[in-house]
């Protein structure tokens, strides 16, 4: 009985707005849907026609609506809305937020804040940004004045390119830098998604206590490579680890995100192992120490019970500790 009461209440309400309520629920359908035209044709159908409709069957003598529509009424009528339409909804709402966290800096929580608000793509935020009405970070905003291109993958012929010009500039700035291109590159992967550089120094050690040298390194090495004009943006700068953009020069060149991290030379293979992964072999390496009672990560491998450290000379060094 009450869903008997809630549907006249849904009739009712559908009624004394004149066919509006259905009218705009068809109207949104024409927005999202395959059927655009008949939801459309629909919709104006029932702004236009006089008498208020109560059921679906009524509805079916007027042209434009045909049985299907006139089914979604009856739907409308029962339950006040058309479900049909709330699940296309929430996935074009999923498609929204993907898009929207294609970004770099806008994260699961911040596109949903936007898709509240109304903005579902990139062009929209762009207009949004451009009116004022929406705030970015510095990052974020850079992110989303490159995203399509940060979405393309760089060709291995290209990444070959970054590495002379990277070898280049240390050369060029400061030679006796110690520098690898990791990530994917190093993998030897036909395409990469990005430049991972690692950087160290032979006078860069863990045994010389100066804090902030690592910290130094990296940003005079971000400095020669901003100079360049290699660097074109930051996203991140820290002490360890920059997060920017960069691009060749020459025409018809496009911005890529470069990352790079400066180690103590003594961690130096233990960062290249790391930073040059791939993830999953990353996991199942630092699975393998722990069963053997060791911890490994980007800075090193140590007993987990006497904290002693285990050095390694090379990636091979790593590799047979753990074999
Ligand atoms: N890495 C990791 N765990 C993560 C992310 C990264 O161990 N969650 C390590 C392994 C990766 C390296 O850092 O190889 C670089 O990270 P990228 O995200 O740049 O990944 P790849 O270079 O491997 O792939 P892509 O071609 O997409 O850049
Ligand atoms: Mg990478
Ligand atoms: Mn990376």
């Amino acid at each position: 009985q009450l869903a008997s009461c809630k549907a006249n209440d849904n009739v009712l309400q559908c009624i004394q707005s004149g066919n509006e309520r259905i009218a705009s629920i068809f109207e949104e359908m024409s927005v999202v849907q395959k059927l655009r035209r008949a939801y459309a044709k629909a919709a104006q159908a029932l702004r236009v026609h006089g008498e208020p409709i109560a059921s679906g069957a009524q509805a079916k003598g007027i042209a434009g609506i045909g049985s299907g529509m006139a089914g979604r009424i009856d739907v409308i009528l029962a339950t006040g809305e058309l479900s049909e339409l709330e699940e296309l909804k929430r996935d074009s709402d999923v498609i929204a937020l993907r898009e929207l966290r294609s970004v770099h800096g806008i994260g699961a929580v911040r596109a949903a804040e936007l898709v509240e608000r109304g903005i579902r793509s990139l062009a929209h935020l762009r207009e949004a940004v451009a009116k004022n009405q929406v705030h970015l970070d510095a990052a974020q905003v850079v992110g989303l004045r490159h995203c399509e291109e940060f979405m393309k993958r760089i060709p291995y012929a290209e990444m070959l390119e970054h590495h002379q010009k990277l070898e280049a500039l240390r050369l060029k700035n400061n030679p006796s830098l110690l520098l690898t291109v990791c990530g994917s590159y190093r993998r030897g992967r036909p395409d990469c998604g990005d430049i991972d550089v690692l950087i160290s120094h032979p006078d860069y050690t863990t045994a010389k206590r100066d804090a902030n040298a690592g910290g130094k390194l990296l940003h005079g090495f971000v400095e020669s490579l901003k100079t360049s004009g290699y660097v074109t943006a930051d996203l991140a700068f820290g002490n360890t680890k920059f997060m920017g953009v960069c691009r060749l020069s020459g025409e018809d060149r496009l911005h890529r995100r470069l990352d790079i991290r400066c180690l103590p030379k003594d961690q130096y293979h233990f960062g290249m192992l790391y930073f040059t992964g791939s993830a999953a072999l990353g996991v199942k390496m630092r699975l393998k120490a722990i069963e053997m009672g060791l911890t490994l990560s980007e800075y090193g491998l140590e007993n987990r019970r006497t904290g002693e450290k285990v050095a390694a000379n090379s990636e091979k060094d790593i590799f047979r500790t753990l074999a």
